[in-house]
């Protein structure tokens, strides 16, 4: 647990969240802003900054997470039409929230994976 962590926060209860899915290693909820008709977020219950500051040792998680990311894609009715699955790393990825989490984003499609800024 990161004191400052919002992400923290949800996977504790401090913060209320829409959760889809929780267990020991992992929490699924739905993104406050979605930027499509579904995007949950999935993130290892333990805090780490980035996916870059995980590694073997975190193996559980990261499995847990894909299994999640399928079964959620599943529940939500976009196994078929498909779906991305993404995370930022640090400013030039635009990640705003520090604590490792995967976008589930999908219901509609989603364009090309990079737009020019
Ligand atoms: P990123 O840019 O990859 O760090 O994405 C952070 C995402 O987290 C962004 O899509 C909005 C979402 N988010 C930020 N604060 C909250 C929150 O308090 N609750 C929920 N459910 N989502 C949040």
């Amino acid at each position: 647990m990161s004191e400052d962590c919002i992400f923290c926060k949800i996977v504790s209860g401090e913060i209320p969240a829409q959760k889809l899915y929780q267990d020991e290693l992992v929490t699924a909820f739905r993104d406050i802003s979605p930027q499509a008709p579904v995007h949950v977020l999935i993130v290892p219950n333990e805090h780490f900054a980035n996916l870059g500051e995980m590694g073997d040792a975190q193996a559980a998680a990261l499995g847990r997470i894909a299994h999640v990311a399928g079964q959620l894609a599943a529940q939500e009715g976009i196994a078929t039409s498909g779906w991305r699955f993404i995370t930022n790393i640090g400013a030039d990825g635009g990640q705003e929230v520090v604590h490792t989490h995967f976008h589930l984003l999908g219901g509609r499609p989603l364009g090309p994976l990079l737009t020019r800024s």
